[in-house]
């Protein structure tokens, strides 16, 4: 079979279908089975919902900026918080390194045509855009927006007249879109390596997929069944969760935890992988510590799995269990300490390459380091009874998902970019967004981590005087990070249609995505390759 661009598959005959039968235009992206074709679908789709998700974080800072009621009533900062929430987590951050990169590269990167179910795939993303539509009516319909944050906490979500039923509903088909995906990159690992690829020469940002992609087919159902009893509760009272029935609340918060802590590193795990793949290229050698970085993305993912009672320490639990809790949580650090010190000593005497991915990949180290220090001052009890649903959290939750994962995911545009779309970035423009985001970001989010340990609660739409200076303050952060974010957007947009023509491999990248031409073929390899080397194996390495 003669290989194909992604160009020559769309046509512009007067038929949505070309001579194959296959289909052209529009249809020719929103039907296609073709898995970079289903990435970009992804990509284009997180981003809108990222924007919209920035803007409303911005609403919230400028009600921040006054005291007392000015832009919004209180029920509508509520809904505000609600709907960014959703929003970050269940439309942007969770499928927005695996679905779309994870689509588009992790095929490629272990010498695949596609992946394992191509239609399922295809699947995934209308399972997403169908929750996203239904995410949305929910602002439109009934009571409007829930109003309850975006962890639906009983006894409150089963009682407030708000549309929580149509979000609860979203978030379920948004569970399986996602758990779809995980299981679709099982199988893929599983079933599609080329010939010689074990898992020891896997890249690593596979490697971090795969600790995704379980976390998303084990944890997700438990969370998906948590939100239909909800819906239950609210629809037909059941009497599982409602006190007053006999039910009981706490059972909630376990259940949702067991499910939303695992999660986040569901969140991070990917963004992890990209910073493995872009420090080795842009310090030209190879990964120090390969297998310890490969095996802690496993790791983490089995040691988050029994630490959600850190959410819980003032919810009501037995002091033994908030002391096991504890314990366990300072152990997460310890595989995230060995990628951290294995990317640094990988950067330790190399000859580096300074571009934007890689300045990317130091803004996520700086960041996360910062969030994951926070994250093990509140492992211990004492801090957190202080600290507890106050601005400190809020800051703690965006320097990891936010200044880590998303930061990650960015960098990760910039470096493969130039292989999704064909073309190279501005460099100088790229530069100025960064350098406004990191003014930005740092403002906002210490400023709120100051704010909460001066005892500044969460998710309230007014503030005491005491705290005014630094609300205004975050507030200044807000419009540098948000003009960052939107230059970003713009420069990466102007990328993908104008932007100069990339070569096929700018970085001097060494894993299969480098070796094929840019834009991908149909179906990646005229030839399944045969795998003979480790993934990172630079020719001349740095002393
Ligand atoms: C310009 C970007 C952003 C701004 C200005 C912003 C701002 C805010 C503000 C003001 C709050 C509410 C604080 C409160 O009253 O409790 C908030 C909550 C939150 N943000 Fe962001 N944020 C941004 C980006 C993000 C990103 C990228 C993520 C995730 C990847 C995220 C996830 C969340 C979550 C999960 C909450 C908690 C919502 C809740 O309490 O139910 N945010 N953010
Ligand atoms: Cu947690």
């Amino acid at each position: 079979m003669p290989s194909h661009t992604l160009d020559d598959t769309v046509q512009n005959g007067e038929s949505y279908l070309d001579v194959k039968g296959r289909y052209t235009g529009v249809f020719g992206w929103i039907f296609s089975v073709d898995h970079k074709r289903i990435g970009l679908l992804y990509l284009g789709s997180v981003f809108v919902f990222f924007t919209v998700g920035i803007l409303l974080g911005l609403f919230m800072r400028l009600e921040q900026m006054t005291m007392g009621e000015t832009l919004m009533t209180a029920t509508t900062y509520n809904r505000l918080f609600t709907l960014h929430g959703v929003i970050m987590i269940f439309l942007f951050i969770i499928p927005g390194t695996a679905g779309t990169l994870g689509n588009f590269f992790l095929p490629i990167q272990i010498g695949a045509k596609d992946v394992f179910f191509p239609r399922l795939n295809l699947l995934s993303w209308w399972l997403y855009i169908a929750g996203a539509v239904m995410a949305l009516l929910a602002i439109f319909t009934g009571d409007g927006m829930a109003d309850t944050g975006w962890t639906f906490y009983v006894p409150y979500s089963t009682q407030t007249g708000t549309n929580v039923t149509l979000a609860l509903t979203a978030a379920f088909i948004l569970g399986f879109s996602s758990i779809l995906t995980g299981l679709n990159f099982v199988a893929t690992i599983h079933r599609m390596r080329a010939p010689g690829m074990n898992f020891h020469r896997m890249p690593l940002f596979v490697w971090s997929l795969y600790a995704t992609a379980w976390i998303q087919v084990l944890a997700t159902p438990v969370v998906g069944i948590t939100l239909v009893l909800v819906i239950l509760e609210r629809t037909l009272g059941i009497g599982i969760f409602n006190p007053a029935m006999g039910g009981d609340p706490i059972l909630y918060q376990h259940l949702f935890w067991i499910y939303s802590h695992p999660a986040v590193y569901l969140m991070v795990l990917p963004g992890m992988g990209v910073i493995s793949e872009i420090i080795p290229t842009f310090c030209r050698r190879t990964i120090f510590g390969y297998k310890a970085i490969a095996w802690s993305s496993v790791g983490i993912a089995a040691v988050g799995t029994l630490v959600w009672g850190h959410h819980m320490y003032v919810s009501g639990q037995s002091s033994t269990a908030s002391i096991v809790f504890s314990f366990l949580t300072f152990f997460v650090a310890i595989p995230t300490a060995i990628k951290v010190f294995n990317w640094v000593a990988t950067m330790y005497k190399a000859s580096i390459r300074v571009e934007v991915p890689f300045l990317y990949a130091l803004a996520f180290l700086f960041h996360f380091l910062i969030g994951g220090l926070t994250g093990l001052m509140m492992a211990a009890i004492s801090v957190d009874v202080h600290v507890h649903d106050t601005y400190f959290v809020v800051g703690h939750f965006h320097y990891t998902m936010f200044g880590g994962s998303v930061f990650a995911l960015f960098g990760a545009l910039y470096y493969w970019g130039p292989k999704m779309w064909g073309r190279m970035y501005h460099n100088k423009t790229a530069i100025v967004a960064l350098v406004l985001q990191l003014i930005g970001f740092n403002t906002l989010y210490m400023t709120m981590m100051y704010l909460g340990y001066q005892g500044m609660p969460r998710r309230y739409f007014d503030h005491l005087p005491q705290f005014h200076d630094a609300h205004l303050v975050a507030t200044f952060g807000s419009w540098f990070l948000v003009s960052g974010l939107l230059l970003m957007i713009g420069t990466l947009l102007y990328s993908v249609f104008r932007g100069e023509k990339a070569p096929a491999n700018p970085w001097g990248g060494t894993t299969l995505e480098w070796q094929i031409p840019t834009p991908p073929p149909l179906e990646n390899f005229d030839e399944i390759p045969t795998i003979t080397d480790e993934p990172y194996a630079h020719k001349e390495e740095a002393v």
